[in-house]
């Protein structure tokens, strides 16, 4: 029946105490009243009036209680506020350099350069503190990192004052000043800096440049926009050098070597991936650019004598001062 669990025990114990504080209880008042009805009438009569004689009304001062429990002299028995003490409870108790035990003056119960006074009500004393400092005592060291002052740093507690410890990138007493990070020239080619929490980023929007820093030149040339060309890269721009026979910015647009109009005399152009080409069959005229006379007579096709006429790719005899005929006057007329 003794081994038990821990909880059954501790049930156990409790119990045991009631019992006891009950028993105790019990004897005292029975201690009470058995000595309240002590005796015969007559010495119940004469505690009566030695009680009487020994309290006085007033005679216990500062709210002391007479009790004549245990009277042996004429001096009134007081029971005195803890404030006071004395026959007569008019001796007050300095609470703020109260003597020990041992009769060594206790220091002021205030603690931290608190300043001690006596006082009318319990606990007798107050303690007014220096700031940063409360409790009765002046005991708690108030946290002045309570409301959070440091914005981006860690918060060290101190007396009536607090101290920032900043995170990278933050700085000012509540860490609430970004640092400017973005030291000169950050960012090349024109690119924006965007300062950060101990670093810093460049924003390179319409600079042409890409990379961190902006120091790479976009690839303009990436998208091939020279049709019939070489490309060169450029910043924000690209130029084209066009193989022959294309032009335009992108070497898109067919070079028209007919457009200054090279064939003359009627001749009949015709682009080409290089020139033109001029073609002079239905004129009068020849070479590259239709441009010499074409003399039909040149080779004197008339014979005898003939006058030739020059025409358009053709000519004509004339035989009619000869005695001959036929388109070259090369027939005897007989
Ligand atoms: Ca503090
Ligand atoms: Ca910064
Ligand atoms: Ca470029
Ligand atoms: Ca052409």
């Amino acid at each position: 029946a003794l081994s038990s669990s821990g909880m059954s025990s501790e049930i156990r114990l409790q119990t045991l105490i009631l019992v006891l504080t009950l028993a105790w209880h019990r004897a005292s008042c029975a201690s009470v009243s058995e000595h309240l009805s002590a005796g015969s009438d007559e010495d119940a009569n004469e505690l009566a009036r030695t009680r009487r004689a020994a309290c006085s009304e007033g005679d216990c001062k500062n709210g002391g209680i007479c009790w004549p429990g245990a009277v042996t002299s004429s001096t009134p028995p007081c029971l005195c506020p803890e404030a006071y003490s004395g026959t007569d409870c008019t001796v007050r108790k300095d609470f703020c350099s109260s003597t020990s035990g041992g009769g060594a003056t206790r220091a002021s119960p205030c603690q931290n350069g608190g300043t001690c006074s006596n006082t009318d009500t319990s606990p007798w004393y107050h303690c007014s503190c220096v700031p940063g400092y409360t409790g009765t005592n002046c005991e708690i060291n108030i946290d002045d990192c309570a409301s959070k002052p440091c914005a981006n740093g860690l918060c060290s507690d101190l007396v009536n004052d607090y101290s920032c410890s900043c995170f990278t990138g933050w700085e000012g007493r509540n860490c609430n000043i970004n640092h400017n990070d973005c030291p000169t020239g950050a960012c090349l080619n024109g690119g924006r800096c965007i300062d950060g929490n101990g670093t810093f980023t460049c924003d390179c929007t319409d600079t042409g440049f890409a990379g961190d820093r902006c120091q790479i030149n976009i690839d303009d040339c990436a998208s091939k926009p020279c049709a019939n060309g070489l490309c060169t890269d450029l910043v924000k721009n690209y130029s084209c050098s066009c193989f022959t026979g294309w032009e335009g910015r992108n070497c898109s647009v067919d070079t028209d070597y007919c457009l200054s109009g090279p064939c003359q005399n009627g001749g009949v152009c015709s682009d080409g991936n290089s020139t033109f080409t001029c073609d002079c069959s239905r004129v009068d005229f020849q070479d590259d650019t239709c441009s010499s006379k074409i003399d039909d007579c040149a080779s004197s096709p008339c014979q005898h004598g003939g006058r030739c006429i020059d025409g358009v790719r053709s000519f004509t005899c004339d035989c009619s001062a000869t005695d001959f005929n036929g388109p070259n006057c090369q027939s005897r007329i007989d």
